[in-house]
């Protein structure tokens, strides 16, 4: 049946469903609820289809074979000769069990405890079963519902929904369908034909094409806020593309000794190839032995007979304050005021659980100005953290190698309902500027935390691995909403 045999149909009988058409023309329901819809498509005005939803019953496979070979109970009275069967023989049938019990509870068949014998109680049987069966394909209606609640049980049959459509003529009733056009094309118009052409009207409700797009990792989501946070605050960024650091930077530029547990392999991913670096400023490096092994600028240093050949050693940086030492020595011979901040990845060689990895993002925020105060880093950790939606602060006096005094962050997070840590902070030590060239009166202060920690509370994920890695669901990254930090 096509679209036009459809509506010549209907035209004869003003209103039908599509479940009597396929009843009737012998095709498959969803063959005619496809050639509606594609009447539809054409002009929703030729015909109205309403949504009707029906129960009726269908056989299962077990009814199907039933309806083929007679129920259980009549092949078990089929089988037993006019002089009876004794019962273990009846077993070989299929279903023998069921179909027995059947035909004793319908008092087809008996035991003769005389013979030891299953033998017939009447002449002939009706298989209503295979007769209701048959009778169900064609409507419900037709048998008893007592019966099909026993059929049901049986798992003879089963209740299902159908649904299907009321059909009637539309306010444009046609048996002829004429293809819309749905394109105004430069031919129209040349050759006038549009006049008298017709165009399928548009459907306003129709959805557009849900466009496949690329989605950011909530991880960039948050760097990306967080970056824009450190701009909209003058800050400028340093650059981080470089993961191989030497010792001489990432530990011993920032007064690190070299005996600090930190810089055990246990700790720090050492290089093998390259295994160290050469260049250094000459001076700077000086200074810096000088410092650490003599003292200098009022401290005593740490009075170890410092090792050049443990400051070449490369390594993966384990911070990005490495790359802030040296933006603030290539700031020491022409100083001016300056913020600078820096996200990207850093390593360490810990021990991995469900919120560490062997590496981590750092955000690094630092500013050098002439006599800044501990007022001032807590005055702009106010100002950082009320952008990233964490107003009520407290912080707890701390060590770092490099700061002299240090803080750790916390903050009462209220989702969560409890203070959680959020960071660290300091004024980076005379023992680590001085050295540098850096003027007197200048100090840095400076503050760090990581991106994964905050992107893994605002979205709920208590698994870095659900976060990063390779077993991080890709649905995961296109269904996150947007970020809001502040929110
Ligand atoms: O990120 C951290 N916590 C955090 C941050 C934001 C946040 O936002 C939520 C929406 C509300 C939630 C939590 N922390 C720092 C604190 C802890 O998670 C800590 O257990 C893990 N820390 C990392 C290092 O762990 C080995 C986070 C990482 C960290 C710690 C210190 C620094 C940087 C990153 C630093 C520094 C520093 C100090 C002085 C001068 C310069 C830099």
């Amino acid at each position: 049946m096509d679209s036009e045999e459809l509506l010549n149909q209907l035209n004869v009988k003003n209103r039908t469903n599509t479940l009597d058409l396929a009843v009737e023309n012998k095709i498959d329901h969803q063959k005619v609820i496809g050639i509606v819809n594609s009447i539809l498509a054409l002009n929703s005005n030729i015909i109205t289809a309403v949504p009707v939803t029906n129960k009726c019953w269908e056989l299962t496979s077990e009814g199907e074979s039933i309806l083929l070979n007679g129920s259980y109970e009549a092949n078990v009275f089929k089988y037993i000769p006019p002089d009876g069967i004794p019962q273990k023989d009846l077993m070989s049938l299929p279903h023998a069990k069921i179909g027995f019990s059947q035909a004793m509870s319908k008092g087809w068949i008996s035991i003769d405890r005389s013979i030891n014998k299953v033998v017939r109680k009447t002449s002939s049987i009706i298989d209503q079963v295979k007769d209701d069966l048959a009778k169900l394909k064609i409507s419900s209606d037709e048998i008893a519902d007592s019966a099909k609640q026993d059929y049901k049980k049986r798992k003879l049959i089963r209740e299902v929904i159908i649904k299907s459509f009321d059909l009637k003529k539309g306010p444009e009733f046609t048996t002829t369908i004429t293809k819309l056009e749905t394109e105004l094309t430069p031919d129209m118009i040349q050759s006038g034909s549009w006049k008298t052409t017709q165009f399928k009207s548009y459907n306003f409700e129709a959805l557009g094409q849900t466009l496949d797009f690329g989605c950011l990792h909530p991880l960039l989501k948050v760097r990306a806020d967080i970056r824009q946070i450190f701009l909209e605050m003058g800050f400028t960024e340093m650059p981080t593309n470089n993961f191989v650091e030497s010792s001489f930077w990432n530990f011993d530029s920032l007064f690190q000794p070299q005996q600090h547990p930190a810089r055990d392999s246990h700790d720090t991913f050492f290089l093998d190839e390259p295994k160290s670096s050469e260049n250094f400023p000459n001076c700077y490096l000086n200074k810096v032995k000088d410092v650490h092994s003599k003292g200098g600028y009022g401290s005593q240093g740490y009075g170890y007979n410092w090792s050049i050949e443990e400051a070449k050693k490369n390594v993966l940086r384990t911070h990005t304050t490495a790359v802030s030492a040296r933006m603030l020595y290539s700031l020491a011979n022409n100083f001016k005021p300056s913020k600078y901040f820096s996200i990207d990845r850093v390593f360490r060689n810990e021990t991995l659980d469900a919120t560490h990895l062997a590496e981590f993002h750092q955000v690094e925020g630092v500013i050098a100005d002439y006599n800044l105060t501990l007022g001032d880093l807590i005055g702009i950790l106010y100002m950082f953290f009320e952008r990233l939606g964490m107003t009520e602060l407290k912080f707890k006096p701390a060590y770092n190698p490099y700061t002299e005094p240090s803080m750790e962050i916390f903050c009462y997070h209220k989702g969560l309902g409890k203070w959680i840590e959020i960071g660290n902070s300091g004024m980076f030590r005379p023992e680590m500027l001085l050295p540098m060239g850096l003027p007197e009166k200048v100090n840095v202060i400076a503050w760090g935390l990581s991106l994964e920690r905050p992107t893994m509370i605002k979205y709920g994920i208590n698994n870095i691995r659900d976060l990063v890695g390779p077993k991080v669901n890709l649905q995961m990254v296109q269904i996150n909403p947007i970020c809001r930090l502040d929110k």
